[in-house]
């Protein structure tokens, strides 16, 4: 490989930045400021749309996606909770990464609660479908984000985007964008699970989807190398390529200490940046989003830094 190739990788592609600084879809305030973090912090003195730029790609901000943030307290027994504000905000998400897609740029989204994937993978989802190609899906979390309003003990959306992009769930919301599911089943691979509630797992087992969740106890066993190549198979099965989702709560909490939903026994920082690395190996990563960066709970910005690095070996920045 030529040293330019090696160190510019974007080699003049268009990267789309969109911001979506949704955080109601979670238990906890704050991760709606994750948006604003993952924009503006520096590392080695350069934001995140440099860094890009540095590694060879042509680079836009979008902006923000309009979200529709409640002017109200949910009453208790709300499930999902938000949701006529929820469903506003994922239409005009979904608009905005078209958008963005329709620049022939690929997207980078900065979260947001998870459940901004909703309305961002309906628009991957629907961009593609009407250009008659179909992408896979890669979904980096602690958590299956697996429960329906049926299922869930908090009825917080952020732990239910899975589930409505594969067609279960609240009808409307699963109808977004006028199809579904989003993405066929078995284009689907998740990687990092290790906190799963009952109706999740007995949901994984039906859909006949367990051989497509790398958990930490696969990790364990097989290595994240083996494993993030198993997932990148998975997807792959796709014509399209494939988008890829990353909640930072797949991290272990002692290098992503800034999250609202911490599970021990995580991935660790270089097994993330492996996993990443691998991926953009490939080629076929059409989008890449990054979630659940909460600056209230962080600790010295590193979970917000360790955030936007993960950005850049999705983008191809290696060592050496
Ligand atoms: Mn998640």
């Amino acid at each position: 490989m030529s040293e330019h190739r090696r160190f510019k990788p974007g080699n003049g592609k268009k990267v789309g930045i969109i911001g979506a600084p949704l955080g109601f879809g979670a238990g906890i305030i704050g991760s709606d400021l994750g948006t604003s973090a993952l924009r503006n912090t520096e590392i080695r003195g350069m934001r995140i749309l440099e860094h890009l730029e540095t590694l060879g790609y042509e680079v836009n901000d979008h902006g923000d996606a309009e979200i529709s943030v409640p002017a109200r307290v949910a009453p208790e027994n709300e499930n999902p909770r938000y949701f006529e504000e929820f469903y506003r905000s994922s239409i005009s998400i979904s608009n905005a990464v078209i958008a963005v897609l329709e620049s022939g740029e690929i997207p980078v989204i900065l979260g947001g609660d998870h459940s901004i994937a909703a309305g961002s993978f309906s628009g991957i989802s629907k961009f593609f479908r009407d250009k008659d190609e179909e992408v896979g899906l890669i979904w980096f979390d602690a958590h299956a984000d697996m429960n329906t309003p049926e299922t869930s003990p908090s009825g917080n959306t952020h732990g239910m985007p899975l589930s409505t992009i594969l067609g279960m769930g609240d009808e409307k919301l699963v109808g977004l964008g006028g199809f579904s599911p989003k993405v066929k089943r078995e284009f689907v691979a998740h990687v990092g699970a290790r906190d799963l509630d009952f109706g999740e797992k007995e949901l994984i087992y039906s859909m006949g989807l367990r051989d497509q969740f790398f958990t930490m106890s696969d990790i364990d066993r097989f290595g994240m190398r083996r494993c993030v190549e198993g997932a990148i198979e998975i997807a792959s099965r796709a014509p399209g390529g494939f988008a890829v989702t990353f909640d930072v709560d797949a991290i272990d909490p002692r290098f992503a200490p800034g999250s609202g939903t911490l599970v021990r026994g995580g991935i660790t920082y270089r097994e993330a940046h492996l996993a990443l690395e691998t991926i953009h190996e490939t080629g076929q990563m059409r989008s890449f989003e990054i979630v659940e960066v909460n600056p209230i709970l962080d600790e010295g910005n590193v979970t917000a830094m360790l955030a936007c690095e993960l950005i850049l070996s999705a983008f191809g920045n290696v060592v050496l």
